[in-house]
């Protein structure tokens, strides 16, 4: 048994690397839906019916729990498939909980009702499917109130990290702030929701200037799982290697995800 980690692509490896390295005993089974990538410029309903096969062969391949690293899916198909029902001692865990966690300072398990907190104005920056869902907003109104989030969706940013031109990835991102901006001048926190906008950082941090708090997802993603993990051990599995499946061609997606991490990987067929 492993954890499952499922994105639409590459990104997802973000959060695999940031949760490996706090978890260096568990091992991850990652699948990247590469065939079908990228999501964020998918309809709802097709992310909805993509994510739930590929969290279906995660089960099949001993993963107990599944985590949707991916947020356009996370956004789509995780309060769906859980509203649904899932198969018998199955878990599907989502990216957004962690980061709402952090910026509200309450934990997942405490059901008491929505409360005011110290943030009032959030920029999320995100997958233009992801912020056409609003689930962010969703997720957030269950925990806090008062809290006026202005979206802007990125569109281009995750195709030019992919194809690693960093000059057009940088210029979008400052472009994507600026138009944050005109909507919202003094935002107090940004969320990146997206996978791919930790590489960016520092850009994000740097457009926005040193007094907005950035909140990026794989080290809150991995923390939150390492929680999880001690109060559910059962969910842990052992022993066995990571493995990386994807649903595209494995030789060209190794490479390309060797040249994202800047480390060796290796996927086989799923
Ligand atoms: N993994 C997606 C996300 O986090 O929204 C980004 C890549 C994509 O499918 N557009």
């Amino acid at each position: 048994m492993a954890v499952g980690v499922f994105d639409s692509g590459l990104g997802g490896l973000t959060v695999l690397d940031a949760v490996a390295k706090r978890l260096p005993d568990v091992p991850f089974v990652y699948f990247g839906d590469n065939a079908h990538a990228p999501y964020g410029v998918r309809d709802a309903e097709d992310v909805y019916a993509l994510t739930k096969a590929a969290v279906a062969r995660l089960w099949d391949a001993g993963c107990d729990l599944v985590i949707l690293a991916c947020n356009t899916a996370s956004a789509a198909a995780l309060r769906r498939m859980q509203e649904e029902g899932l198969p018998d001692g199955k878990r599907v865990l989502g990216v957004f909980v962690p980061l709402i966690e952090a910026l509200t300072e309450r934990d997942w398990g405490d059901n008491s009702p929505p409360r005011e907190v110290a943030v009032k104005h959030v920029a999320l920056f995100a997958t233009p499917a992801t912020v056409a869902s609003r689930a962010f907003q969703r997720e957030l109104a269950f925990r806090a109130i008062g809290v006026d989030v202005e979206a802007q969706a990125c569109g281009g940013v995750v195709d030019a990290i992919e194809e690693g031109d960093e000059i057009l990835a940088e210029a979008l991102v400052r472009s994507h702030v600026d138009a944050l901006k005109r909507k919202m001048p003094n935002p107090q926190a940004a969320i990146l929701g997206c996978t791919h906008y930790p590489l960016m950082e520092s850009t994000f941090q740097a457009a926005l200037g040193p007094d907005v708090k950035v909140f990026s997802q794989a080290d809150l993603v991995a923390e939150s799982l390492a929680d999880y993990l001690t109060r559910h051990p059962d969910m842990k599995g052992e022993g066995a290697e990571s493995l990386f499946l994807t649903t595209g061609d494995p030789g060209s997606v190794s490479d390309k995800a060797t040249q994202f991490l800047r480390r060796k990987i290796t996927f086989q067929s799923a």
